[in-house]
């Protein structure tokens, strides 16, 4: 493990130059960056879904390399996702640091909307939700002289009102601000005091190809707001950007840094087959210039994946390792461990019992609960495909299985779909491998492949256009392909959902009553 991780480091400080950096900053799923920064750190935020736990949180000392930390709901209590899908759960957070106390605000669009939590030390953990009148969604904070704002969007406008953080108390009257420059969805607000301005910095056109960042400002925090007449300051949504490799940018956040240079942190995707994306919403980052009062970014407001820009001071950061192996763990609950794998995620609120280690492997109960169901709690344990092309390997035995129980690996978009390889049953109870393609209410099983054993590697491999699923019966060694399908079905134009490809290992049963056990002993993710 130490040998892996040195080797990890090694690259990533090799890979280090200090003048360009490679957008995206943060691969794959990982919508809606917020960030803020504590003396030299910056912390940043995305949002989560109807995943478990929620609200991932990174840290960096140059805003280029960013390690997850942990996640900033990390308890059940703190985080209730019944019914939540790729449309639900937790939408676009804020972070940020004021007077010694760090706070999240976010929505909950599966339970009671707006609410935020706090810490004053990250590595104990956040405190309970604190829930907000105010609604709409993507709420943000603004801190000034002891008062503490709100602003949000409901009514399709940005609406601002002073709260009590401490017991979620609403002030004063939600008063509307701005409602952006005549795009649609005018959401993501952020106000901020630069100098005589308050600036309230919005997205617009929604988060598809139309999206963009706009800007507004005014010397009163309740407005007039006069809008920036270089509006949109962020966009690929025009001739000159039409064949970017990135498309899609907006929702962001500044930041300034200890140096007092000015960064902003965004949203985009990366096309993959044709104008499909699979890999969700991704966080960007460039440097920001002002003119005229106003913020300037990217080329005419225009992003390419590369583009050269002096970073600050570049710092490496330990990459999570690929490979994820299960003999240090002690036998007991899996779900306590939770806090080592903080790339590793559940679908809605885990049945806590149904994952456990034994003897070094990871072991999934079967649950009656499926990936397909809109509600309840499958048994999955997922992480981001961060690469076009990857390859994810897990070994796996099924024990105890009758027919209809399945254990393998899924790839997941959305509740309807999800290509999954698995085995299971037949009806002479041998021991088989297929392949199933969901998409949208269409389903395709391969034929049955008969294992000789039930132990095997399972390998799900992708690259732009499709995915590749095969077997191996000999550790590894040798593999069997048995399918192929496209990756654009998958992609969120075609399955829909705010979300991104994640790999996951599954174990669903007959009809609950079975006892299938589905032993896992790792995983193994790898960006090619
Ligand atoms: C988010 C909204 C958006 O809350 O998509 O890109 C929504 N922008 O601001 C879900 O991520």
């Amino acid at each position: 493990m130490k040998t892996i991780r040195l080797a990890v480091l090694l690259l990533a400080c090799l890979g280090l130059n200090d003048s360009v950096a490679q957008n995206p900053v943060i691969k794959g799923f990982y919508p809606d960056p917020s960030v803020c920064r504590v003396g030299e750190d910056f912390y940043l935020v995305t949002s989560s879904f109807q995943f478990f736990p929620g609200v991932p949180i990174f840290h960096s000392k140059d805003l280029v390399n960013w390690e997850q930390i942990g996640n900033v709901l990390d308890r059940q209590e703190q985080l209730p996702l019944k019914d939540a899908t790729c449309w639900g759960g937790i939408y676009a957070p804020t972070i940020r640091y004021n007077d010694g106390v760090f706070y999240m605000i976010t929505t909950n669009c599966s339970s009671k909307g707006n609410f935020l939590v706090t810490t004053t030390d990250l590595r104990k953990g956040w405190s309970d939700p604190v829930w907000l009148k105010q609604g709409g969604i993507d709420p943000s904070l603004y801190f000034e002289d002891g008062k503490v704002w709100m602003v949000s969007n409901p009514n399709d406008g940005i609406y601002l009102c002073q709260i009590d953080p401490k017991t979620g108390e609403q002030l004063t009257e939600s008063v509307l601000l701005w409602q952006g420059d005549g795009g649609r969805y005018p959401e993501a607000p952020h106000l901020y005091k630069i100098g005589e301005y308050y600036y309230l910095m919005i997205a617009e056109g929604g988060t598809e190809l139309a999206h963009s960042e706009t800007i507004a400002r005014s010397k009163s925090i309740f407005g007039p707001y006069e809008s920036n007449p270089d509006n949109p300051i962020l966009t690929n949504c025009c001739r000159a950007a039409q064949g970017n490799s990135v498309q899609g940018i907006g929702h962001a956040d500044l930041v300034e840094a200890a140096d007092g240079s000015w960064w902003m942190v965004f949203l985009g995707h990366r096309p993959m087959s044709g104008a499909n994306h699979n890999l969700g919403r991704e966080t960007f980052l460039l440097p920001v210039t002002w003119r005229d009062g106003w913020p300037v970014v990217g080329k005419n407001g225009t992003v390419s994946e590369r583009m050269d820009f002096q970073t600050l001071p570049q710092k490496s950061v330990v990459k999570r390792p690929g490979r994820v192996t299960f003999s240090d763990y002690a036998d007991g609950s899996f779900f306590l461990r939770r806090r080592d794998l903080p790339e590793l995620v559940y679908m809605r609120n885990p049945k806590e019992s149904f994952y456990n280690i034994k003897s070094g492997k990871l072991v999934l109960t079967a649950s009656a609960d499926r990936l397909s169901d809109v509600s309840g709690s499958p048994v999955f344990l997922g992480r981001r495909q961060q690469d076009m092309a990857f390859s994810f390997d897990a070994s796996m035995t099924l024990r105890d299985a009758v027919r209809g129980d399945e254990a393998g690996l899924t790839v997941f978009m959305t509740e309807d779909s999800h290509y999954d390889i698995f085995v299971t049953r037949d009806e002479n109870g041998r021991s088989v491998l297929r392949v199933r393609y969901n998409f949208v209410g269409l389903s395709h099983e391969t034929k049955d492949y008969v294992l000789s054993s039930d132990r095997c590697v399972l390998r799900v491999s992708g690259d732009k256009e499709y995915y590749y699923f095969s077997f191996s019966q000999d550790d590894g060694r040798t593999f069997t392909d048995c399918g192929k399908v496209g990756t654009r079905y998958l992609s969120s134009e075609c399955a829909g959902g705010f979300t991104g490809v994640m790999l996951g290992l599954y174990a669903q049963s007959a009809n609950g009553k079975t006892k299938a056990k589905a032993e896992f002993s790792y995983l193994d993710y790898a960006g090619k």
